[in-house]
């Protein structure tokens, strides 16, 4: 693990003029963290050029980069070229990545096979599953995380369509909010075929979890009985991470992780934190951030003019999905669910 900062600053030529934070901002403990492979370097560039020049010029939040290989010197030095921030560089503990020795591989292969014969994106990859489970269960674990609160999670090729006029780490705190998105989505069933019976499993075992004000409208239609696959698209997330290193939530994992469906469906991070987030917490610490135009593969978040809250967004509405994002309504105390 490394920690490096701009030396290489006076070359490059994409960082933005700095400008100043408002005068109302106040550094939060937090960080944009990136999971990435090395080849991803040049969609990684693309989302944090993008994310330097709407937002982080001004507020210069540390990047973290995680990987499950050691990074090479050129994705270091070109990342480092993308911004005036602290930027660390850290590697994946094998025990928080690679499938667990206890998983069935027999099994896992079949469901492989399984998934890919029914067409699904994914469905034969085991580094894929790999990585879901790390992003459910282990990425807040990393120590280069360990100094930070807040994060923002970052995927390569993404877009931010909006200038970012305040910061959403400060806004999570001063609005006392746990977990904020900006994208909702319904899962593919066939990756999550008994994820639904063992939270509700869990429910029955440990229900002083569960938040009396929780979110379940958001995630069942008929009062908790099956689920009914919406989650929040967690390529994007702007969320606090003692909330997954609590014990509701880390008991929560290793009892889903110790079902298998990581391996033996292909359980996503985006369902499993939607699902505790929506559970264990009262729903006014969920944050739908409507102001942060966004695009991840074909799905976009677009922000209307009332939405973007003064923000200025360069994007178009007529593919945005907000026929879903829509009906998450924050600007209430509570959301309006689905
Ligand atoms: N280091 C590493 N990162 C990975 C691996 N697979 C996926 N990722 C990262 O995990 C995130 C999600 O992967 P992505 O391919 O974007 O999946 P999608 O968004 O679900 O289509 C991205 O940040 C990837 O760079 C892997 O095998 N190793
Ligand atoms: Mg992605």
């Amino acid at each position: 693990m490394v920690l490096l900062r701009g030396g290489f600053r006076q070359l490059s030529t994409t960082i933005p003029i700095s400008a100043e934070p408002e005068p109302s901002f106040q550094r939060q403990n937090a960080t944009l963290v990136f999971l990435a492979r090395n080849t991803d370097l040049r969609d990684v560039l693309t989302s944090m050029s993008n994310l330097e020049r709407r937002y982080n010029h001004k507020y210069l939040y540390p990047w973290v980069f995680l990987n499950d290989e050691e990074f090479t010197n050129e994705f270091k030095g070109r990342v480092l070229l993308e911004t005036n921030a602290p930027v660390y560089f850290g590697l994946i503990p094998k025990e928080h990545w690679v499938q667990p020795a206890w998983i069935d591989e027999d099994k896992a292969e079949e469901s492989r096979k399984r998934l890919k014969g029914q067409n699904i994106i994914y469905g034969d990859s085991s580094s894929y599953r790999n990585m879901c489970r790390f992003n459910s269960g282990y990425f807040f674990q990393h120590p280069l995380l360990q100094q930070f609160k807040y994060y923002w999670r970052i995927e390569p090729n993404v877009d931010y369509f909006c200038d970012m006029n305040y910061d959403p780490f400060q806004y999570l705190n001063q609005n006392n909010r746990t977990y904020g998105f900006t994208i909702a989505l319904y899962e593919t069933s066939e990756t999550v075929t008994t994820l639904w019976d063992s939270v509700k499993e869990f429910m029955a075992n440990y229900p002083q979890y569960i938040s009396n004000d929780n979110a379940m409208e958001l995630l069942s239609n008929d009062g908790g009985q099956t689920y009914n696959m919406c989650h929040f698209w967690s390529n994007f997330e702007i969320a606090d991470m003692d909330f997954w290193r609590s014990e509701a939530y880390r008991k929560f994992f290793n009892f889903l992780d110790a079902k298998g469906g990581f391996y033996y469906e292909r359980w996503g991070d985006a369902p499993v934190h939607s699902i505790a987030a929506a559970l264990f917490l009262p729903k006014h610490k969920l944050h739908f951030f409507q102001d942060i135009g966004y695009r991840h593969a074909v799905y976009q978040h677009c922000p209307s003019s009332d939405e973007s809250l003064g923000n200025s967004c360069s994007c178009h509405r007529w593919n945005s999905i907000g026929k879903y994002t829509n009906r998450l309504n924050s600007t209430s105390k509570s959301l309006t669910l689905l």
